[in-house]
């Protein structure tokens, strides 16, 4: 039984991407994972149950096919396959180019020539779109002589082709081999996303593609596209052109037309993945006040206005009245049955200084609670959108304001990591709600942590604090030179594996009821856009957004730091492979590095 758990590890350990020599020597022992292969390969997210057996079949990319099962719904005329067939093909044997001659010699008696795709519901989705009912189910037998993908939907084929190509291993020479391997596989939760935020820098399309591509890597389904924040507007707007003229930070280069916006959601939905934008309103609308005069609050100092402005204008009609317009333009648009509407961090400062808000408030008697006045605003637009025919998602502020909400809200989560008091209060209130607050990718050390480096000072060290100053100042009584380098340490955000962190966060972890749990949709991880750009992004996401992606998809008791280690690690060198700059977890290499 031991040997052949070795030799099965032995195996795993020649796989396409484990050439990665774990020796780590590490501060704290017991957190970190060790040197072990898994017996799960590299397989990531973790199905839900796997059985890999130690038969392996030889895979040669000149007799290898995709093939549609006779009796799928799904066939030739589904393109989303065909083009899924491709992709994979690629990622599995190297562009088309490099390819010899077809099949001309014989497949050997161990050989693997067919993976056939049986989509077996009748309405097999192809030419839908995807959305939180979804069914993504798989079922993937490798065996002799093809193996099998099985699956209701193209969503669940999708992922099982992209789980296939995971069983993919070679050896030092090259040669591609799979382990007759049995899998059943469906997601722990219906919403796993990615919040990329396209304001505070503008995204080039290319990186947006390439991190959807990413995401079908990671079967992530959903993009919330935090699309117009403060600093920019470049939605470009058929029915308000004026909004991303002036609002966006270039009227032509940094905007996304009508054309830009369809191809990222047609990129999106040939891997699976729902596109939800995010309006984000009344706050964070500085940009959208440059288009659209009159839009705003003007805010007051003293008797005058300042020249300032601030949240929407939520007192005058005409503000509904663009709203009404804007909202159907969104929703024919953008093809998901959600949009996100934001309502976060909505400052009352001017709103107070304005005269005739506060003839408004009193006359709405409204007191002095301007939440009230914000609920006010969200409520008559939640019916605006309603009347679209979409349903809302929108940040936890608005639940917390007590505004009464659609029964198919998702109220998302974003505020106090860790303790998950509020999915509590959100679900037995009845909303479904989705987890963000342990997610924020760019929150690890949020802000300009280069002032912190900057402010360190080597010869500030008479006394107190940092330990490395004591230390500078016990070498330095000595007599002997030095110099210091423990301030700045500037390859990473937070030192050491944080992704670890992100990784053990469980959104259904806090007191509740069975039904409550069912009300947790999912999650998100969100890389919040001051600090990126299309520079940074890429290797800031992945792989750390990868520990997100098999908590949410994964059975809940997938949590071994080590075994997670890794796939993880192999995982990140498979994306590497495939061409994407993601980090690495700690000292390691790939076998086919970076190019
Ligand atoms: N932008 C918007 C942001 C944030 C939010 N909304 C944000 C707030 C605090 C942190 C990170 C991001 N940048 N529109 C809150 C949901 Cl730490």
């Amino acid at each position: 039984m031991i040997a052949s758990l070795k030799l099965a590890a032995l195996g795993l350990l020649l796989c396409v991407c484990s050439g990665l020599q774990h020796n780590l020597v590490l501060e704290d022992e017991e957190d970190q994972p060790v040197v072990q292969a898994s017996k799960s390969g590299s397989l990531w997210p973790l199905p839900q149950k796997v059985l890999i057996s130690q038969v392996p079949f030889k895979l040669i990319g000149s007799s290898f096919r995709f093939v549609d099962a006779k009796d799928s719904s799904a066939g030739a005329s589904c393109s989303l396959l065909q083009d899924a067939y491709r992709r994979y093909y690629e990622y599995m044997f190297g562009s088309s180019k490099r390819q010899g001659q077809a099949r001309s010699r014989k497949p050997g008696r161990s050989e693997l020539t067919e993976l056939q795709v049986r989509i077996t519901s009748p309405d097999s989705d192809c030419d839908g779109y995807p959305g939180i009912t979804s069914d993504e189910s798989y079922e993937l037998s490798v065996d002799q002589p093809f193996a099998i993908l099985k699956a209701p939907t193209v969503w669940g084929a999708l992922h099982g082709l992209e789980t296939f190509s995971q069983l993919l291993y070679e050896d030092e020479y090259g040669a591609k081999s799979i382990n007759s391997t049995a899998i059943s596989d469906f997601p722990r939760f219906a919403h796993r996303g990615i919040l990329l935020d396209s304001s505070r820098h503008f995204l080039p399309v290319k990186v947006i593609l390439a991190n959807l591509e990413t995401m079908a890597m990671n079967k992530f389904n959903v993009f919330h596209w935090h699309i117009v924040d403060d600093p920019s507007f470049p939605y470009l707007s058929r029915t308000f052109p004026q909004l991303s003229q002036k609002g966006a930070y270039h009227p032509y280069t940094h905007v996304y037309t009508p054309a830009d916006v369809k191809m990222v959601i047609e990129f999106a939905r040939l891997r699976g993945i729902r596109v939800v934008p995010e309006f984000d309103t009344p706050g964070h609308t500085q940009s959208w006040g440059k288009g659209q005069a009159d839009l705003l609050t003007p805010c007051y100092s003293g008797s005058e206005p300042s020249g300032a402005f601030g949240p929407v204008n939520p007192i005058l009609n005409t503000t509904y009245d663009f709203m009404k317009q804007f909202f159907a333009e969104i929703s024919s648009v953008f093809p998901d049955a959600y949009v996100h509407l934001g309502g976060d961090e909505v400052d009352f400062s001017c709103w107070k200084s304005n005269p005739d808000i506060t003839k408004f408030m009193a006359q709405q008697g409204f007191g002095q609670d301007y939440s009230k006045l914000e609920s006010f605003y969200i409520q008559k637009l939640l019916d605006i959108v309603a009347s679209t025919k979409k349903g809302y998602m929108i940040w936890q502020e608005v639940f917390d304001n007590g505004v009464k909400l659609g029964p198919d809200t998702v109220v998302h989560v974003w505020i106090g990591s860790g303790s998950n008091e509020e999915m509590s209060k959100v679900t037995s209130a009845g909303y479904q709600t989705i987890l963000s607050a342990p997610w924020y990718l760019d929150y690890i050390s949020y802000a300009q942590d280069w002032q912190k480096y900057y402010k360190a000072e080597p010869l500030n060290f008479n006394g107190t604090q940092k330990q490395y100053q004591e230390e500078m100042a016990n070498i330095t009584s000595s007599g002997y030179q030095t110099l210091l380098s423990t301030p700045w340490y500037l390859n990473r955000i937070s030192y050491g594996q944080d992704w670890m962190v992100a990784y053990k966060a469980d959104p259904q972890d806090f007191k509740g009821t069975e039904a409550q749990k069912k009300l947790v949709i999912g999650g998100e991880a969100c890389l919040w856009g001051e600090y990126v750009d299309a520079t940074n992004l890429t290797p800031r996401l992945w792989p750390r957004a990868s520990a997100v992606a098999e908590r949410l998809w994964s059975a809940k008791n997938v949590t071994d730091i080590n075994d997670a280690f890794n796939r993880l690690s192999m995982h990140r060198c498979r994306m590497v492979e495939r061409g994407i700059p993601a980090e690495p977890l700690f000292s390691s290499y790939c076998r086919h590095e970076y190019r």
